[in-house]
């Protein structure tokens, strides 16, 4: 069984994503960020760090329980393990490593800050906000020729296109229009559209209120209740019969 530290931020929809690509069963455990859960004794000694995600497998190597903190080293954990999204054959096997290396040391943490000093910071701190949003125009530069080259960043889809993707959904927090990286638009629209994709950036809102979308209370019993019965229907006219006198 796997439980899976979670809030629902682009670090934690990468292993989301990948756990809905594998078909995974899987728990998801919220840990509330903006209430300071991550700071918890409990969820100190899963993740050191005090972030999410973080991942625990009851049947690690050697069918013992496994605690993986850090979003990448999880996704090649979950690869390794199940033979997918990550090639055996060195070559490809670097190219994943690659371009999820660079997700883990620029796209993640350089658009990050520019999350935070074009939309959270009190303060507006325009050299910052300038290099942020500079370097990741070069991030996307870096990605859009990349996607010139190969349809997916690593050849073929992989762990690599799953950790950038969430990343890049809020594009225009960072500044960025996509319409204007050709290659980068044709993969992001290409990864949006696995059903994988959209049901593992669903996944806290599904597995937390398994009854959104469903009425409840007034709306439920309106709709299918007591009152539902072809009797009281009746009571109310079918047809407007104009006005009253
Ligand atoms: N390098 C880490 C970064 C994890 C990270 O920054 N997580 C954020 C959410 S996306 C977090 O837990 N923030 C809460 C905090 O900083 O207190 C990873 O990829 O797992």
């Amino acid at each position: 069984m796997i439980e899976l530290y979670f809030w629902p931020t682009p670090n934690c929809y990468k292993v989301s994503i990948l756990l809905e690509e594998l078909s995974v069963p899987f728990t998801v455990i919220p840990i509330h960020i903006g209430k300071g859960e991550q700071y918890t004794p409990e969820f100190q000694s899963i993740n050191p760090n005090n972030k999410v995600p973080a991942l625990v497998d009851h049947d690690g190597p050697d069918g013992k329980p496994i605690t993986i903190f850090e979003s990448g080293a999880i996704m090649i954990y979950l690869a390794e393990k199940s033979e997918k999204f990550m090639p055996q054959s060195t070559a490809s096997r670097i190219a994943v490593l690659e371009w999820l290396m660079f997700q883990m040391g620029s796209v993640g943490p350089m658009l990050g800050q520019a999350h935070h000093f074009r939309k959270y910071s009190k303060i507006t701190i325009p050299y910052a906000v300038d290099r942020y949003t500079k370097e990741a125009t070069r991030i996307y530069n870096v990605l859009d020729k990349r996607l010139g080259i190969t349809p997916f960043l690593a050849g073929d889809y992989s762990i690599a296109d799953m950790a950038v993707y969430p990343w890049l959904r809020p594009y225009r927090w960072q500044g960025q229009e996509l319409s204007e990286f050709s290659n980068l638009q044709r993969w992001y629209s290409a990864v949006r559209e696995r059903p994988a994709v959209q049901r593992g950036l669903k996944v806290m809102e599904e597995r937390l209120n398994p009854n959104k979308g469903k009425p409840t209370g007034d709306a439920w019993d309106i709709l299918f209740g007591s009152s539902h019965s072809d009797d009281k229907k009746q009571t109310k006219p079918l047809v407007n019969k104009g006005p009253r006198s």
